[in-house]
């Protein structure tokens, strides 16, 4: 077996040795049993049986690391594949910075190691969780066949973190392990971690949210723990995001060609004010207002997922090399900020002011600010494509006070613009800013499924081009196998 090959000789593929790994091996054999039990009884509802043209991930060579063929959710190969070890890796930053990169866990670092891996892999099984009922109203087999492959994918990332547990942190990683599969997201008992994660994902249009701006938020959560001076929580997290690319694609491209039939049927209706709800909602359209509540819905709960904009968990994890930077390495200073500052939005006297602070609290918001920018340039895409039709509307990202429950603002009511209102105005008007129940009823109006290969909802454009390139009527999920 070469690093770059997956091992398909034991139960679980893998590119780590594990069949010499025997202590390994056999715990993660004890896991995937309960792993199967919880995606029969938590992952897609309805569809175990239906053949998926799937990709499935047999190597780590970027060149080629996947392959495409019909499977069967339940038999998915979950596999442990971590990117090739780099010779002679150093860590990257904080106060270790320079010294070779760790293939073991540093004892000192050990619960904190633990935590930031177990919420990692807490994330992965909540967002199945909360797609589940999706495949019963997927507004195409192209779409269906989407929501299962971004599924799948976010079980091979419980895998991974997994494997890490079990590998390194000897019986409290098994315990961990065991719980992974134990919390369940909305569960008032047993919640997921973190906020994000609980909420639902009752339509379509959240599903194309959540993966633009919370799979996003695994993104760059994901490329500063691939800068971990840990280097096998590095490896992991940096072939994770070779996946984690499609599962933005899905999001940007499904909102994208929502957008694009939206304003085509405008146009054809002769609608030019994008606010004639009513009217627009009659062409079988969702209104690009209630979009724009949706999104406002979505980047702030997403923005929650970054933690306090000051936060001294995150200064001790970059001090310990644990956790770094978005491109770390790529960033030109001295890798250990003791003394530089990062400009922070904060509420001083009842006012949104920018205060500098010293950039090692700060890195939370530095690494939010990142996010920021990449969510703009989604939206400048997507705003293209209200542009080319002649509609004339744009989508901006709302304030980052706006709707928050984590951090500087989580006591203050403010609108999307960033104006400061009292509890009362909030309460009159919220339903301006974010879905509300009508909005809701509308969407859910529009969630029939559509299962001709080729055919597309009313609501929603087709795509560009197929998955591996298959032309547009290809059958990617068949139902009835
Ligand atoms: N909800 O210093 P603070 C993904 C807690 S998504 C609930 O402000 P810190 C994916 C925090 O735990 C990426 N609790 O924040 C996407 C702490 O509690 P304790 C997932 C929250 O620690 C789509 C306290 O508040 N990966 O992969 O600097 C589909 C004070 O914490 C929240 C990661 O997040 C919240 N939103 O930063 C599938 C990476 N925020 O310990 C997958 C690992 C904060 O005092 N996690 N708290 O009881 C981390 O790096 C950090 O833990 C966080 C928080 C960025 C989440």
């Amino acid at each position: 077996m070469t690093i770059q090959n997956v091992d398909y000789s034991t139960k679980i593929p893998n590119n780590v040795g594990l069949t010499e790994d025997r202590q390994v091996l056999r715990a993660l054999e004890q896991w995937h049993p309960g792993f199967i039990n919880w995606w029969m009884d938590m992952g897609p509802a309805g569809f175990q049986e239906a053949l998926v043209y799937l990709r499935t991930a047999v190597s780590v060579d970027p060149k080629g690391w996947a392959k495409f063929d019909y499977v069967k959710m339940p038999e998915y190969r979950w596999g442990v594949l971590l990117a090739p070890q780099e010779e002679g890796r150093k860590i990257p930053f904080g106060r270790h910075y320079g010294e070779p990169a760790w293939q073991e866990v540093p004892g000192e670092y050990r619960a904190m190691l633990r935590r930031l891996i177990v919420i990692q892999g807490d994330t992965e099984p909540a967002s199945v969780e909360q797609q589940r009922h999706l495949g019963k109203t997927a507004p195409s087999l192209y779409d269906l066949r989407n929501v299962f492959q971004v599924n799948v994918e976010e079980g091979r990332h419980l895998w991974a973190m997994v494997y890490l547990l079990q590998k390194y942190f000897g019986r409290d990683g098994r315990d961990e392990a065991a719980e992974l599969l134990q919390r369940r997201s909305g569960d008032p008992d047993k919640p997921r971690m973190l906020g994000a994660f609980n909420e639902a994902t009752p339509d379509w249009l959240s599903f194309h949210m959540f993966t633009f701006f919370t799979d996003r938020d695994g993104k760059m959560q994901l490329e500063s723990l691939a800068q971990s001076g840990f280097d096998p929580l590095s490896r992991t997290t940096r072939f994770m995001l070779t996946e984690e690319a499609h599962h933005m694609f899905v999001g940007e491209t499904g909102i994208g060609r929502t957008l694009q039939r939206t304003c085509e049927a405008m146009k054809q209706a002769g609608i030019e004010d994008p606010n004639e709800i009513e009217k627009v909602r009659a062409l079988g359209v969702i209104d690009l207002p209630t979009m724009k509540k949706k999104l406002n819905l979505h980047y702030s709960l997403s923005l929650d997922l970054f933690g306090s904009e000051v936060s001294t968990n995150a200064a001790n994890a970059f001090n310990a090399g644990i956790k770094g930077r978005f491109q770390e390495t790529k960033i030109e200073d001295d890798h250990k900020l003791e003394n530089s500052t990062y400009p922070v939005l904060k509420l001083v006297d009842g006012e949104i002011k920018r205060v500098d602070e010293p950039a090692l609290t700060a890195i939370n918001m530095r690494l939010r600010d990142d996010y920021t920018a990449d969510c703009q340039r989604g939206l400048d895409r997507w705003n293209k494509i209200i542009e080319r039709t002649g509609v004339q509307y744009r989508l901006d990202l709302p304030h980052v006070a706006f709707h928050r429950h984590i951090g500087e603002f989580k006591e203050l009511k403010a609108t999307p613009d960033g104006a400061i209102v009292d509890e009362a105005t909030w309460q009159r008007d919220h339903d301006k800013w974010l879905p509300s129940k009508d909005d809701g009823d509308f969407i859910q109006s529009l969630m029939k499924p559509v299962i001709e290969p080729g055919k597309f909802a009313s609501w929603i454009a087709p795509p560009r081009v197929g998955i591996d390139n298959k032309p547009g009527d290809f059958e990617y999920v068949k139902i009835a196998a």
